[in-house]
C-alpha cells in the first residue's frame, strides 16, 4: 500500500490537494491532504468519490468509429494508428479545401491541468492555422469587469476571510461551488461574524445564512450603484484612500446620485431600507469581504456588475483590512509564461500565414450553422462537452448532425457530444497524466505525476496532440517537448510571483505557494493601490454604468415577458461539475428538479412532484416541479447541466438558454431566459435524431 499525491482537475476554485492510496496499483481511496492550507483535510462529496468514475464500467477505453448516425452514440472499435490516420487525413483534406480556419476546436476546463487543457492542444491548432476559440463561456464577463475596474484577476485570499467581521456572499453559492472557503467562514462567524447572501435563488448558502437578500436575476449593477449611493451621501467612503489610489471619483459620484435607494429598491425587488442597512453597515464593518462568484455575471449586465460590485471594496478602503476586500478570481496572480505553453507564433507557419479568426465558443450553434468564408467543417471536441453544456442547445444540434461535419472528440465517458463524434478517443484523467495546476480560489501552484496507469489505450490530451502533430508532419522541435519540458517552460515568465519555484521545487514540495507576500504574511493585493490598470489607478470612470435591466427580465422587454413570465436560473448543482458527473444517479436527480415559487405554482395547477413542460421560442423540456421556497415568485431555478442522453426526452435546459452575449466580455447570459411553465401529463415523445 503507498499513498501517492495528486490535485483535483475540475473546474472548481478549491484546486485541492488530494492523496492517493494506491494498492497493487489500483487507487483504493482518496482524501483531502490535510497538510494543504486549504485542502485542509476533506475533499467535497462529488470527489470524495471519484473512484467509481474512475473504475467505471462505462470508461471509454479504446478509440472508436461511429456507425450510426449522428447523436445516435453507435459506435465501432477503430485502432488508434487507423484512428489517427483518420483524423490526420480528413484535417488535412479539410485545410486544402476550404483552408485551415475550416477546423475550429472545442475545449474549455474540463480538466484545469495546463498541460492538458492548453499546452500541446493549442500549438497543435496554432500550427494548423485553424480558427481560435475565445473561451468565454464560464468568466469572460467577469474577467472583463474585473480588468475594467481593478486591473488585476485577483484578490482576498481565502485563509483572511476568517478575520472577517462581515462577509457578504454575492452570487456565490459557496457550500456547493467553494466549499474549501467554507470552514474559514464557519471560523469567523464563530468570533461574532455576520453572513449575508445576495441571490436569486436560495441554496444551502443561503440557507446557512444570517440574512438572504433575494435579488432580482441580472439586477446586480444597480445594487451596487445604490449601495454607492448609500455609502456616498453618508460619507462613509474612505476620503485618503480614494484620493490617493483612484481616478473618476466625481463621475461615480454623479452616476450614484441617480440610483436612490427608492429607484434600486425597484429595479431590484429589494426593499429600499434594506439597501440603506446593508450599504451602512457593509461601509462600517471592519474588515468586511465580499466573495463575489461568477453567477452574477451570466446575465446581460453581468460584465459591468462586477465592474461597480469591485469597486465597493476601494470606495470603502476595505482593501487595507487583513479580512476585508473581494475575491472572485485568483486565477491572475499565476503569471505563468502562457505563450511558451501555446505557442500563438506558430500560426505564421500554418498555411494560413496570419492570425486565424477568433470564433466565440458560447455561440458555438450559430457557428455551425451560419457561419462562412469557411464554414466550419471540422470540430476538434476535448475537455467540454458541448452538446449539453452551450446555449440554445438545439441549435447547437442542429450544428452537430451535420453529415458534412467532421467531429472528433476526446473523453472519458460517452457524453451527448461523444454520441455525435465520427471518431472518439479516449482520454485518462487526473489520476492518470501528469500536469501543473493553478488555482482561481487560492495561491498554491500544484503540480501532480500519475497516481495509477491508465485503462484500456487512454491516452493523455498533450500525448493525443504530440501524436496527432507527428501525424500532420509538423516537425518544429516544440512538438516533442516532454511533459516536464512544457511545465519548465510554463514556470519560466520571469514573475516575481513565481520567483524560486522550479520544477524541481514542485516535485518535492506538490504545493507551493505563489509569492505573493513574504511567507506568514498575508496577500494585501491593493492595500496602497498598486492596480494593474495601466494609471496604477482604480478607475472609478463609470460612463458605462447606466443601468437598463436585461432583454430577458420582468423589467425588460414586455412582449417577451408577456409569453415567458418566468425567470431562469440554471446555476450549478451541489452533485455535479457542469455536466462532468452527469451519468451518475444524485446529479441526475438533482438537474431534473425546477424549483418553483408558491403562487406561480398555484395558478398553473402545479404541485411538487408534477412533471412540468418548461419552454420559450427556442425550446422546450422536463422537468419535475419543486415548490419549495427557495425562488420568489416570477423566478424559477433549475439546477445545471443534465446530460440529455439520460433524460426521458432527451433534453436539458440549454435548449432554453441563449446566444446573447454580455454587456462586455462576450460572455454567455445562462442566467438571463425568460421562460413558461406548465403542467405536462407526461414527458414529450422522444425525438427522432
Ligand atoms: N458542485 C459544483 N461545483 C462547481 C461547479 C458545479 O457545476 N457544481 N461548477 C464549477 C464552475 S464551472 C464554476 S464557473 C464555479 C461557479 O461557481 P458559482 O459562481 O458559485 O456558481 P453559479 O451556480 O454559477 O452561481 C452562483 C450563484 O449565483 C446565483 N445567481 C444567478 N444569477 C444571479 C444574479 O443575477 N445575481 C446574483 N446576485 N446571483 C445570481 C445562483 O443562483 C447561484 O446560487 O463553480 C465550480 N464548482
Ligand atoms: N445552463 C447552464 N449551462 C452552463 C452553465 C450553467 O451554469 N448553466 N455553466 C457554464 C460554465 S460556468 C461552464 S465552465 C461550462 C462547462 O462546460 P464544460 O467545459 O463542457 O464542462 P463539463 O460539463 O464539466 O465537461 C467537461 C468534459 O471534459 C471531460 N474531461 C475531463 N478531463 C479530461 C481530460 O483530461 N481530457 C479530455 N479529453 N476530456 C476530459 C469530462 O469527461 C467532461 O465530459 O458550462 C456552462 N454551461
Ligand atoms: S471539485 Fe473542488 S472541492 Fe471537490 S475535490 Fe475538486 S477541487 Fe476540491
Ligand atoms: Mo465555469
Amino acid at each position: 500500500m503507498e499513498i501517492r499525491h495528486s490535485v483535483c482537475s475540475l473546474d472548481c476554485p478549491d484546486a485541492c490537494s488530494v492523496l492517493v492510496t494506491v494498492e497493487n496499483g489500483r487507487a483504493s481511496r482518496l482524501r483531502g491532504n490535510p497538510d494543504h492550507p486549504v485542502t485542509r483535510g476533506f475533499l467535497c462529496g462529488k470527489v470524495a468519490r471519484y473512484l467509481d468514475r474512475e473504475y467505471s464500467p462505462d470508461r471509454l477505453l479504446y478509440p472508436r468509429q461511429r456507425i450510426g448516425l449522428k447523436g445516435e452514440g453507435m459506435f465501432a472499435p477503430i485502432s488508434w494508428d487507423d484512428a489517427l490516420d483518420l483524423i490526420a487525413e480528413r484535417l488535412d483534406e479539410i485545410s486544402r479545401r476550404y483552408g485551415p480556419e475550416a477546423i475550429l476546436p472545442y475545449s474549455y476546463a474540463g480538466t484545469m491541468g495546463l498541460l492538458n487543457g492548453a499546452s500541446m492542444d493549442r500549438r497543435f491548432f496554432h500550427r494548423l492555422g485553424a480558427s481560435r476559440l475565445d473561451r468565454t463561456i464560464c468568466s469572460a464577463a467577469g474577467a472583463a469587469g474585473l480588468n475594467a475596474s481593478l486591473g488585476f484577476r485577483y484578490g482576498t485570499e481565502p485563509e483572511q476571510f476568517r478575520h472577517s467581521k462581515l462577509i457578504i456572499a454575492w452570487g456565490a453559492n459557496i457550500l456547493g461551488t467553494n466549499v474549501h472557503l467554507w470552514p474559514f467562514i464557519v471560523e469567523a462567524r464563530r468570533n461574532g461574524a455576520r453572513f449575508y447572501t445576495i441571490d436569486p435563488v436560495r441554496n444551502r448558502t443561503g440557507q446557512a445564512a444570517d440574512r438572504h437578500y433575494a435579488i432580482f436575476p441580472g439586477s446586480d449593477l444597480a445594487l451596487a450603484l445604490g449601495m454607492m449611493h448609500v455609502i456616498l451621501e453618508d460619507r462613509l467612503y474612505d476620503a485618503d484612500y480614494v484620493s490617493r489610489y483612484t481616478a473618476g471619483f466625481e463621475e461615480l459620484q454623479q452616476v450614484a446620485c441617480r440610483y436612490s435607494p427608492e429607484r434600486v429598491a425597484a429595479l431590484t425587488g429589494l426593499d429600499a431600507a434594506d439597501i440603506v442597512a446593508l450599504a451602512r453597515e457593509y461601509a462600517a464593518t471592519r474588515p468586511a469581504a465580499i466573495r463575489l462568484n461568477y453567477g452574477v455575471q451570466r446575465s446581460e449586465r453581468g460584465g459591468h456588475a462586477i465592474r461597480a460590485i469591485s469597486l465597493l471594496p476601494v470606495l470603502t478602503g476595505s482593501w487595507k483590512d487583513v479580512g476585508g476586500g473581494l475575491v472572485l478570481s485568483t486565477s491572475g496572480a499565476f503569471a505563468l509564461n502562457r505563450k511558451g505553453l501555446e505557442r500563438p507564433d506558430l500560426q505564421a507557419e500554418s498555411p494560413l500565414g496570419r492570425e486565424a479568426r477568433i470564433v466565440n465558443m458560447s455561440q458555438l450553434g450559430s457557428a455551425l450553422t451560419e457561419t462562412v468564408d469557411p464554414p466550419v467543417k471540422a470540430l476538434v471536441v476535448y475537455n467540454s462537452n458541448p452538446a449539453a453544456v452551450a446555449p440554445n442547445r438545439n441549435l447547437v444540434f442542429q450544428g452537430l448532425r451535420r453529415p458534412d461535419l467532421f467531429t472528433v472528440v476526446i473523453e472519458q465517458f460517452q457524453t451527448d457530444t461523444a454520441d455525435h463524434a465520427d471518431v472518439l478517443l479516449p482520454a485518462t484523467t487526473f489520476l492518470e497524466h501528469t500536469d501543473l495546476y493553478l488555482a482561481y480560489g487560492h495561491y498554491y501552484l500544484q503540480m501532480a505525476r500519475p497516481a495509477v496507469a491508465p485503462p484500456g489505450e487512454a491516452r493523455s490530451n498533450v500525448e493525443i496532440f504530440r501524436l496527432l502533430a507527428a501525424r500532420m508532419g509538423f516537425n518544429d522541435p516544440c512538438f516533442a517537448d516532454t511533459d516536464d519540458d512544457l511545465i519548465r517552460t510554463a514556470l519560466a515568465s520571469g514573475h516575481p510571483f513565481l520567483e524560486g519555484i522550479d520544477l524541481e521545487r514542485l516535485e518535492g514540495e506538490l504545493s507551493v505557494r505563489l509569492n505573493v507576500s513574504p511567507a506568514g504574511e498575508p496577500f494585501l493585493p491593493f492595500a496602497a493601490g498598486q492596480f494593474g490598470t495601466p494609471s496604477g489607478k482604480c478607475d472609478f470612470r463609470a460612463g458605462e454604468f447606466e443601468y437598463v435591466p436585461p432583454v430577458e427580465s420582468r423589467l425588460g422587454d414586455t412582449a417577451l415577458h408577456r409569453s415567458y413570465p418566468l425567470e431562469l436560473i440554471s446555476q450549478k448543482g451541489d452533485h455535479g461539475m457542469n455536466s462532468t458527473f452527469g451519468n451518475r444517479q444524485d446529479a441526475d436527480e438533482e438537474t431534473r428538479v425546477l424549483s418553483m415559487h408558491a403562487d406561480d405554482a398555484a395558478h398553473r395547477g402545479i404541485r411538487s412532484g408534477d412533471l412540468v413542460r418548461i419552454f420559450n421560442g427556442r425550446g422546450a423540456c422536463v422537468l419535475t416541479a419543486d415548490v419549495n421556497g427557495r425562488v420568489r415568485s416570477g423566478v424559477v431555478s433549475a439546477p445545471a447541466v443534465r446530460w440529455g442522453r439520460m433524460a426521458p426526452d432527451r433534453h436539458n435546459v440549454n435548449v432554453l438558454t441563449s446566444e446573447r452575449l454580455t454587456d462586455i466580455g462576450g460572455g454567455p447570459t445562462f442566467y438571463s431566459c425568460l421562460v413558461q411553465v406548465e403542467k405536462c401529463p407526461a414527458p414529450d415523445p422522444l425525438p427522432a435524431v
